[in-house]
């Protein structure tokens, strides 16, 4: 690997931006970037401080250019765009979901094995998060009972709020549950060490009609019981259409010890929660555990937040493309987990019955 990794970013939205800041912070040389056509391409180019605008993604992938792809477009592009990057020997940053069905992603995460693959399962990343796992993992919380929460937003409340991810053929069969509900499982999982094993499901389409997308197939909100591996039982409630919840990630894990709860928007914080008595820790790297410390590089009192995250997660992947291996860096195989569960949700919403994962 060059000493300067050579970053080329595919998508020139909101996830293009957040990546090519982040792979600059970690050094990269953002030698690349395509859009949906060569102007998008050249508009986006001095924005994400990247040398070269390339007309089409396929292009940039064949440049020589580029030794690892980040690829932050719509959903139905992930999976040829990540085939052709590590058909050709590049490390590839591919977002979630990493493909619109299980069967895919699992051919994709195939495909990785021993090359640096990576999906942006960022929320894993925040300090708070690694403290609660380092606690689970340490025993503080005893055997776990129930893994419960949600992760709802508003932002595609009304008919006119209208975005690709609507349209089956662009975001896939499920739109709530994989752009979302991916992170809620993928934490719960990271955190806990568990793995969800059974789903009961149920979906619903609360908006029936929007602009560009009539009338609309894929679910705004999913509503998933749950079995583990371990003998935990849980839910997950997942919304797009919850007013004034913007990206509220809530994951609370109950224990026959303690209880710990997360809760994205306040990133600051770890409640933990006692019979004696409960308290809420903040983010102070002079009292986090050695496995969250890392995470948390400004001093307490200084709030960390997405970007952070971001920056971090992309951090850890070059450090694999190095050689090393960071922990709990998020791999294809996660992004393939993820896919899979994603399907027994819409397979037992379909059926109405409890579904293998
Ligand atoms: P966006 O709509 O803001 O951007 C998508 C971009 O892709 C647009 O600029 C569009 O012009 C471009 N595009 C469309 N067709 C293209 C093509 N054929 N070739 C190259 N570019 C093309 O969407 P956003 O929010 O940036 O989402 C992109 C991906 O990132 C999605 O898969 C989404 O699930 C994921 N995402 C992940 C997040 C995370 O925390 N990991 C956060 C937000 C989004
Ligand atoms: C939109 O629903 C979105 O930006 C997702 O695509 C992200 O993955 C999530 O992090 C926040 O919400």
């Amino acid at each position: 690997m060059r000493e300067t990794v050579r970053a080329g970013i595919i998508g020139t939205g909101f996830m293009g931006r957040v990546h090519a800041r982040a792979a600059r912070l970690a050094g990269a040389r953002v030698t690349g970037v395509a859009g949906s056509g060569l102007a998008k391409a050249q508009q986006a180019a001095p924005l994400l401080g990247a040398d070269q605008a390339y007309a089409t993604g396929a292009e940039l992938i064949e440049s020589g250019d580029v030794d690892v792809v980040h690829i932050c477009t719509p959903n139905h592009l992930h999976a040829p765009l990540a085939l052709a990057a590590l058909d050709r020997g590049l490390a590839v940053v591919c977002e979630k979901p990493l493909a619109t069905d299980a069967a895919t992603a699992a051919l994709l995460a195939d495909r990785a094995a021993g090359a640096v693959a990576t999906v942006p399962f960022v929320y894993r990343f925040h300090a708070m998060v690694r403290e609660a796992r380092q606690r689970v993992a340490a025993g503080d919380i005893g055997r776990i009972s129930v893994i419960q929460g949600s992760y709802l937003q508003d932002w595609l409340l009304r008919p006119e709020d209208d975005n690709w991810r609507a349209d089956p053929a662009v975001g896939g069969p499920s739109r709530t549950f994989a752009d979302i509900g991916s992170h809620w499982c993928d934490l719960a999982e990271f955190v806990t060490g568990d793995r969800i094993t059974a789903v009961s499901a149920q979906t619903a389409v609360v908006i029936d009609e929007r602009a560009s997308n009539a009338p609309v197939l894929t679910e705004d909100v999913a509503i998933v019981q749950f079995r583990t591996a371990a003998g935990a039982v849980g839910t997950v409630t997942t919304s797009q259409v919850a007013p004034g919840r913007k990206n509220r990630l809530f994951l609370e894990i109950s224990g026959a010890a303690a209880s710990l709860a997360f809760d994205q928007e306040q990133p600051e914080l770890l409640w933990l929660g006692r019979r004696e008595g409960s308290s809420t820790l903040v983010r102070d790297p002079e009292t986090l555990s050695a496995a969250a410390r890392p995470y948390s590089p400004l001093p307490a009192g200084h709030a960390q937040g997405y970007h952070d995250c971001f920056d971090a997660f992309v951090a850890d992947t070059y450090t694999a493309l190095r050689g090393e291996r960071p922990d709990g860096l998020p791999t294809f195989a996660d992004g393939a987990r993820a896919a899979l569960i994603c399907d027994a949700v819409l397979a037992s919403a379909g059926t109405g019955r409890w579904t293998e994962v």
